[in-house]
């Protein structure tokens, strides 16, 4: 089993690296300035704790898959595991977000013989889908963490609106996902051109992609989009056929799905846990249960910036070689008198560490670029302000 299939990047690469080389040699003073400034390698977790458990470097790293409401589903290198939450872990975490969610990568105390494992720490976020928890309580359900893609699904039943695919685009792109609108159920309907007028009102510049899980039309455009490695979440009302798309796109997802009430087309919250599949072309796809309601929630912090402090900070040797290049904005790539890559020729630097460093700074540039993403003038203007709404409110 390969980490890599789930999504196990440079990134997250880099900062249990960091974890462990403190936990082995570092001193007190640097460990307490790396570990607990998780939000230097861009995390929003900005008070996540230090790790005090020398046992670190015995950890593995895992992703969860499925979280029940008292244990969780990992995958780690040796397959999967029924994992729960350390004592110290929950004694730390406080408000929702702390908890690992679908898609987090987790260090673990592995027991494979009993197919248990034991989860230590949570490392920080590249993205995450949350809405404000609908306990009324002013805190944060995280949805699904670390994912590429939001696939907003809508039925072209009665379900149809506008308004409600316009705020989970807005969440979407708060927290760090692209967004991909799917116009699911589209044999109910004679007039597609109706509807994306509607829909053209208030949402630009979205992908979006017509589907039938009973024709099969938009199963292949949708693959495209999900490809090997990529991690995408299902959300949107209950009923809209969520967990149909997911059966047709996973070989072994064998979701229960249910028939909608005639009169409203409303669903019957079929789907109750979060849970991540896999498709046969190696994208990763989480179902989530119907919401109700979708209430906002920000993060705060810029995401992207937050990212590339995150990637200086892990490359310090070629921050610092950057400072040398002739070009301010060198990309290290093809530009005249780079000192990065007379690095790379004279065996200062290795090939592959520089590898990783293009691989993750393109990650980040895909990041902002989702975070950037070009709606309506408009819905650009109010989101703005609802984000800003939200982080006065805080
Ligand atoms: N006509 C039509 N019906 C569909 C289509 N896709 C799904 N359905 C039906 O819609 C109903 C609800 O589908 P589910 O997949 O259970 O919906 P869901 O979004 O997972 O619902 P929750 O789990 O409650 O959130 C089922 O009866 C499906 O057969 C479609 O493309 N066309
Ligand atoms: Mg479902
Ligand atoms: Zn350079």
């Amino acid at each position: 089993m390969s980490l890599q299939d789930y999504g196990w990047s440079s990134y997250f690469k880099e900062v249990f690296k960091t974890l462990q080389t403190d936990a082995h040699g570092g001193t007190n003073a640097s460990r307490g300035c790396d570990v607990h400034g998780w939000a230097n390698t861009g995390c929003h977790r900005d008070d996540a704790k230090p790790v005090d458990d020398e046992r670190l470097v015995e950890y593995k790293p895992a992703i969860v898959i499925c979280r029940y409401s008292n244990y969780y589903d990992v995958i780690c290198e040796y397959g999967r595991l029924s994992a729960e939450l350390s004592g110290g872990f929950k004694y730390k975490a406080g408000r929702n977000s702390d908890f690992p969610a679908v898609g987090d990568w987790v260090l673990i105390d592995p027991y494979y013989e009993e197919k248990k494992a034991v989860i230590h720490e949570l490392l920080p976020r590249k993205s995450c889908f949350s809405r404000k928890a609908p306990d009324g309580k002013e805190d944060e359900q995280v949805i699904a963490a670390n994912i590429d893609i939001l696939c907003i699904v809508s039925g072209l039943d009665n379900n149809f609106n506008p308004n409600r695919i316009e705020r989970y685009v807005t969440q979407a792109c708060n927290s760090g996902a692209a967004p991909l609108i799917i116009l699911n159920k589209v044999d109910l309907i004679t007039s597609r051109d109706t509807v994306l007028m509607e829909l053209r009102k208030v949402v630009i510049g979205v992908d979006t992609v017509f589907l039938s899980t009973i024709t099969g039309e938009g199963i292949k455009e949708l693959r495209s989009y999900l490809t090997k490695g990529k991690v995408s979440a299902f959300a949107g009302s209950s009923g809209v056929g969520k967990s149909s798309i997911i059966n047709m796109l996973s070989d072994n997802a064998h979701i229960k799905t249910e028939n909608v009430r005639e009169k409203d087309s409303k669903g019957r919250h079929t789907t109750s846990v979060r849970q991540m599949f896999k498709t046969k072309d190696g994208a990763l796809i989480i179902d989530t249960p119907g919401m109700r309601e979708l209430a906002l929630w920000s993060s705060g912090d810029a995401l992207s910036n937050g990212l590339s402090n995150g990637l200086s900070n892990a490359f310090e040797d070629i921050a610092e070689l950057s400072g040398q290049c002739r070009f301010a904005d060198c990309s290290h790539n093809k530009e005249p008198g780079c000192a990065v890559k007379q690095a790379l020729e004279n065996g200062a630097l290795s090939l592959g560490r520089y590898g990783n460093y293009i691989k993750l700074q393109k990650e980040i540039e895909y990041l902002e670029r989702k975070v950037d993403i070009t709606v309506s003038g408009n819905t650009k203007k109010r989101w703005k302000e609802i984000s800003k709404q939200i982080r006065k409110n805080k």
